[in-house]
């Protein structure tokens, strides 16, 4: 393993906890997160099936996730935004955002 490389993982700067969504099993984990105003969300794919990340009213519309990508969006307006997964709709999760 080169030296170094886990310094310039992004993921290593992350937060702990809060802004990330897994999708995972064919469910979104967590399925419902509280963020502030401001915040980036990143949701990553973690099954070997494509998913999407698209809310019906609102500003979430992702590309087709394909294994290991991941869709991020920044939430500028406090709101309650729920969200599916426009291949296989029974996935849903909500983002509650603070002002
Ligand atoms: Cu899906």
């Amino acid at each position: 393993m080169p030296a170094g490389a886990r310094a310039s993982d992004p993921a290593a700067q992350a937060p702990v906890s809060g802004t990330t969504v897994d999708i995972r099993n064919f469910a979104f984990s967590p399925a419902n997160l509280t963020v502030r105003v401001g915040t980036t969300v990143a949701w990553t794919n973690r099954d070997a099936d494509a998913h999407t990340v698209v809310s019906t009213n609102g500003p979430l519309h992702s590309p087709t996730l394909n294994t290991g990508d991941t869709y991020k969006y920044t939430f500028a307006k406090a709101g309650s935004y729920s969200y599916l997964c426009s291949i296989h709709p029974f996935m849903v999760g909500t983002v509650v955002v603070t002002a």
